[in-house]
């Protein structure tokens, strides 16, 4: 780590150099309040520019640092050390200047943008609040409104908006360095009517009405569904709003230790990791993944549609291979859909739609493959149907060509049995919506080569996914869990535990929905169909309540009832006493449990069930099985995932 200061005249430049991300951990926080002072002394500068080496300004404070306690120079206090400087510090931002990293560039005078940059305070997301001045000055700078949005979202703002806020004062483009000096030249030399700005902390704060602030609150304690942070971090910025300064900075500063030491941001600080590692699992080694350019996707439907988009959103062309003109133009339609509703919802303009569709070639013609980098199969999920697309894809696609099956059941090896060149063949599972859902179960089979696989996860990352390698077993990683977990549901219902009952404690627990609910969304009859494929496949798979309830036609929401009935065009989920009557001789009745024994019941099975997926070897580490189900089954972000929240009870009760 190096703070270096060079001259341009009477303009100083600090240059803060940190790999990877100039993170502001203690050595640099010390290195930066020694050259203020260093920099005050020096009566031939009258202005300095602070700038960061490498692809970003600082990006924050060290978050290996989290779990020890703060050490001095503490961050707030370097904030304020930057604001009393004798000369103006101009702050020079490229890549993200992001929560510490922004909170240093709010210390200096002025705030100068590179126009590919971005701003933000993303501490809720690690289970945080800013804790050098993001919620005391914020507000005084763009606004108390903007700061709510900015802290308890954690979302950064490009240049453009953060203009257009007032959280910068300028956005250059080309040489970052010439540009700021330029700026501080000139603020040095404008006209002495117009003295400096007042340095952030001595701005005035409006503070809205106390309903408003409610009806803030009201909204954001529906978003975060239980996480903590997102509402402490509206205290501190309606404390900002209506205290003094310096008490607000106390308020936000213990706020923050308090917050520092919770189970939650541990959780958060232990996903942040996780996914960072994810990517580069240690066993690839050095085996290099092979370019992809060109890929071709088979199976317009759902599934092969979202894997398409995903493919065309990160660049890659697309050939759309369906079995007949009108299969094709159905996978067109499903494909030209994902990208209308993407413009409607202002993810794409209409030109970055129409330019992702004309960089698709369809057609029932496997020689259209015949110079594809990357061939992904997403048929029927039927073994024989599986097995038919490869023998063609054997004859048609290049020997060096990677065939990548999207199953999520059905076993790689079956599938690729008789492939030539079986090497290059490999399983890459993604989740519907393909081109929405960030998880990639990468399942290589035992002739998968090194190279194959290494080029699923560097697919991944082309397709800014995570990547998660499975073992071979039904289910492989996250359907697997998913299956204990429903079975664990139906458990509690035969012990008499209501099914509103359950899924209300799993939404409590955070899910997005529990697990009743969200088969009648998806379809009850998709796992049926899995069931009944393995029974005559001759597995014995005892009968469950779902199946009792699929062959009474009740398959979800799309029969008008399911585990509940629904109205004709309404999705509220209601009671149901057909289900009751159907499931009366299976339920027994038992001591009911409290919303946490039933979230303890079912997140400790997913956590017994992914304990067993390690010991298979069929996960490579416990926060892989973390990432599949936050990233793939919807756990709370916040609680870390089964496994550590399994492990973080354990050592609870331990102590
Ligand atoms: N501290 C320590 N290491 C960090 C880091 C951080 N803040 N951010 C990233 N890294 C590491 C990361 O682990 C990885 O390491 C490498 O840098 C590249 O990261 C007081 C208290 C900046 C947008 O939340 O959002 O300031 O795996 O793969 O995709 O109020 O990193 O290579 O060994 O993500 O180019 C607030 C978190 C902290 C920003 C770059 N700041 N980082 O993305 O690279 S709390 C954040 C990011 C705070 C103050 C509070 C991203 C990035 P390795 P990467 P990237």
């Amino acid at each position: 780590m190096t703070v270096s200061i060079d001259r341009d005249r009477e303009v100083a430049i600090v240059t803060v150099d940190n790999p990877p991300v100039n993170a502001l951990g203690q050595a640099l926080r010390q290195a930066l309040w020694d050259a203020v002072g260093t920099l005050d002394a020096d009566a031939t500068v009258r202005a300095v520019v602070l700038i960061c080496a490498g692809r970003t300004f600082i990006a924050g404070a060290d978050v290996t640092e989290f779990g020890k306690p703060p050490v001095p120079p503490h961050l707030p206090d370097l904030v304020d050390r930057l604001e009393r400087a004798a000369k103006p510090w101009i702050a020079a931002i490229h890549g993200s200047a992001l929560g510490g990293g922004f909170e240093v560039a709010m210390g200096c005078r002025f705030r100068v943008a590179l126009d590919s940059a971005s701003v933000g305070l993303p501490e809720v997301t690690l289970g945080i609040v800013p804790g050098a001045s993001g919620t005391v000055r914020t507000p005084r700078l763009a606004g108390v409104a903007a700061a709510v949005e900015l802290v308890t979202g954690g979302r950064p703002v490009k240049a453009a908006k953060a203009l257009s806020l007032g959280l910068v004062d300028a956005v250059v483009s080309g040489d970052l360095r010439a540009e700021a000096v330029a700026f501080a030249r000139q603020t040095l030399t404008q006209p002495l009517m117009q003295p400096l700005p007042q340095p952030i902390s001595a701005r005035p704060i409006t503070s809205p009405d106390p309903a408003w602030w409610d009806e803030q609150r009201q909204a954001i304690a529906r978003r975060a569904r239980g996480e903590v942070a997102p509402l402490r971090a509206l205290d501190c910025l309606r404390t900002a709003a209506e205290k003094p300064f310096a008490e607000a900075m106390a308020f936000e500063r213990a706020t923050f230790l308090d917050l520092r030491a919770s189970d939650q941001a541990a959780a958060l600080r232990h996903i942040f990791f996780a996914e960072r590692a994810a990517p580069k699992p240690a066993h690839l080694g050095d085996a290099r993944p092979k370019e992809i350019r060109s890929t071709a996707v088979i199976g317009g439907g759902t599934m092969g549609a979202g894997i398409a988009a995903a493919l065309l959103d990160a660049g890659l062309p697309v050939v759309l291979i369906e079995r007949d003109e009108d299969a094709v133009q159905r996978g067109l339609a499903n494909l030209r859909a994902i990208f209308d509703g993407a413009v409607k919802r202002g993810k794409l303009t209409e030109a970055q739609a129409k330019a992702r569709l004309d960089s698709v070639t369809a057609g029932s013609d496997h020689g259209l493959l015949a110079d594809t980098d990357l061939v992904i199969e997403a048929v029927f999920e039927e073994l024989s149907v599986k097995r038919a697309v490869f023998a063609q894809l054997g004859q048609t696609c290049r020997a060096d060509a990677i065939l990548a099956t999207n199953t999520s059941y059905l076993d790689p090896r079956r599938i690729a049995e008789g492939l030539p060149h079986p090497d290059r063949f490999v399983g890459l599972h993604f989740f519907s919506p393909a081109n929405v859902m960030k998880l990639l179960e990468i399942v290589p089979t035992p002739t998968t080569s090194p190279e194959t696989l290494a080029t699923g996860f560097a697919l991944a990352r082309q397709l800014g996914k995570i990547p998660v390698q499975a073992g071979i077993c039904d289910g492989f990683i996250g359907n697997r869990i998913l299956k204990r977990y429903r079975a664990e549901a139906e458990t509690l219902v035969r012990q008499g535990i209501p099914i509103a009952a359950i899924d209300a404690a799993m939404r409590g627990h955070g899910f997005a929905m529990g697990p009743f609910e969200a088969q009648d969304l998806g379809g009850l009859d998709i796992a049926y169909l899995q069931r009944e494929g393995a029974r005559a496949a001759g597995q014995d798979v005892p009968e469950t309540l779902g199946d009792i309830l699929v062959r009474a036609g009740r398959k979800g929401q799309k029969t008008g009832g399911g585990w509940y009935d629904y109205a004709p065009g309404d999705r509220l989920a209601q009671p149901s006493q057909a289900t009751a009557a159907l499931l009366a001789d299976h339920i027994s009745t038992g001591p009911g449990l409290t919303a946490e024994a039933i979230a303890s019941r079912l997140t400790g099975a997913m956590a017994t069930e992914g304990k067993a997926i390690l010991a298979e070897g069929i996960a490579q580490r416990a926060s892989d099985i973390d990432l599949v189900e936050i990233h793939g089954y919807g756990y709370p972000r916040w609680r870390g995932g089964p496994m550590f929240e399994a492990e973080r009870k354990a050592s609870q009760r331990s102590v």
